[in-house]
């Protein structure tokens, strides 16, 4: 059967798709709603596990390569043929949500269940795909780059969750570094990439929104600094003579809020984590470690971004008369999604009915690592009160089934 002599009713099974959903929900239960699977954890390869055995139980040939991406593969296209991605990721942040990611990998393995039970056949091969480390607990969008021959060597001296939460990882996966140098796939051989996703904020809802078309994903630069002062007794050293790097760390926390406020607009900066050393209560910090990200929708901006937020970090350890350590950590450029995906994700819409709206990405995904090679679309459904990357993650199931039929419509709307 050619592609659009598919019924255009065709839908995707919502009794499979919940029960997928609620049991993988339960592995890496936080009990509160959200999971904890950082890349590599106990949990995280369980999962990994679980949908193997799913992918199995479909009577589908599963994969995996030397980053550990975990896919269901369905022939229904021509031998040889390319072969069209749809998935996510299964790994989260620490004490995520139990949507991030998860709900992009069912609907992808639903959607190839659906299409083989109907059986057309379509101008490309289907693969459903589990990318590795999408959140960067270890690298960041490790899986999909590695997919993608774009990750160098030197990143994984000093990843942005440290070398050796990265080996342990490996090991405990039962990969090594070379596996993951060796894991690109010839963009030849694809056809392209589709991803559903939650929205991870609350433009969607606002707008009445069912579906998001994403139209491009923001760039996102990671370092670590550390504002180095000295280690003092913190009763007896006069205040006016402390080099106290609590003090740097905490001026630059509060600076870099208020300037990306006032002078970047569209753009974020966070600082997530503060390591305190020698971390006693009666000392003087010597030092203070934090974690830094910053995104902008355009390079060019995200480039001013830089300059402005280390200026203003050595600045503030001048004043503090203390030193500054900077430590370039990850660099994922913004990415425009595919004219050729957004318009399939749109059709999709109309022949479901639901009513969409374009946006940008303001969350990093790893469709970004691919739209360059091949045409790479995302689909949103609204996330409630837009909470994410927490316990209070949460979509209504209506709008998840609405988001795996479009996965499902879209990837039959694609071109070969
Ligand atoms: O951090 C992000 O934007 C994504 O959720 N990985
Ligand atoms: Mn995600
Ligand atoms: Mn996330």
């Amino acid at each position: 059967m050619s592609n659009n002599s598919v019924p255009e009713s065709l839908r995707i099974n919502p009794k499979r798709l919940k029960s997928d959903f609620e049991a993988l929900a339960k592995i890496g239960s936080t009990g509160d709603g959200g999971v904890h699977r950082p890349a590599l954890s106990p949990a995280h390869l369980a999962a990994r596990d679980w949908l193997r055995e799913r992918i199995a139980a479909a009577g589908l040939e599963w994969r995996q390569d030397g980053a550990g991406n975990l896919s269901a593969f369905l022939p229904c296209g021509p031998e040889n043929g390319k072969t069209l991605l749809l998935g996510s990721h299964l790994d989260s942040v620490p004490y995520g949500g139990r949507f991030d990611g998860a709900l992009g990998v069912l609907a992808a393995l639903e959607t190839l269940r659906v299409v083989q039970e109907a059986g057309p056949s379509l101008p490309f091969n289907l693969e459903a795909i589990d990318f590795t480390d999408e959140e960067g607990t270890l690298v960041g969008l490790l899986g999909s780059r590695t997919l993608a021959g774009k990750l160098d060597p030197g990143e994984l001296q000093n990843p942005r969750g440290g070398r050796q939460a990265l080996l342990e990882g490996l090991e405990r996966a039962g990969l090594t570094e070379a596996g993951l140098l060796q894991a690109r796939r010839n963009p030849e051989t694809l056809a392209g990439y589709l991803e559903l996703h939650i929205e991870q904020g609350p433009r969607l809802a606002q707008a009445g929104a069912e579906i998001g078309i994403v139209s491009a994903i923001t760039g996102i630069v990671s370092y670590r600094l550390a504002f180095i002062g000295r280690a003092d007794h913190a009763g007896t050293t006069p205040m006016a003579d402390r080099l106290d790097a609590a003090q740097g760390a905490s001026a630059f926390t509060l600076a870099a809020r208020r300037s990306v406020m006032h002078d970047f607009p569209g753009c974020v900066a966070n600082v997530g984590d503060m390591q305190f050393s020698p971390g006693a209560f009666n000392i003087v910090p010597a030092r203070v470690d934090l974690s830094l990200e910053f995104r902008a929708p355009k390079v060019e901006t995200l480039e001013r971004l830089e300059i402005s937020l280390l200026s203003q970090a050595q600045e503030i350890a001048l004043e503090n008369r203390l030193e500054l350590g900077v430590e370039a950590l990850g660099r994922h450029a913004p990415a425009p999604m595919s004219t050729g995906a957004q318009k399939a994700i749109a059709q999709a819409c109309d022949r479901l009915g639901l009513k969409s709206m374009t946006l940008h990405s303001g969350a990093g995904h790893d469709a970004q690592s691919l739209a360059d090679l091949y045409p790479a679309g995302m689909i949103f459904i609204p996330s409630t009160g837009g909470a994410s990357h927490s316990p209070r993650e949460f979509s209504a199931w209506h709008d998840c089934l609405n988001g795996a039929n479009t996965l499902l419509q879209a990837t039959l709307l694609m071109e070969g």
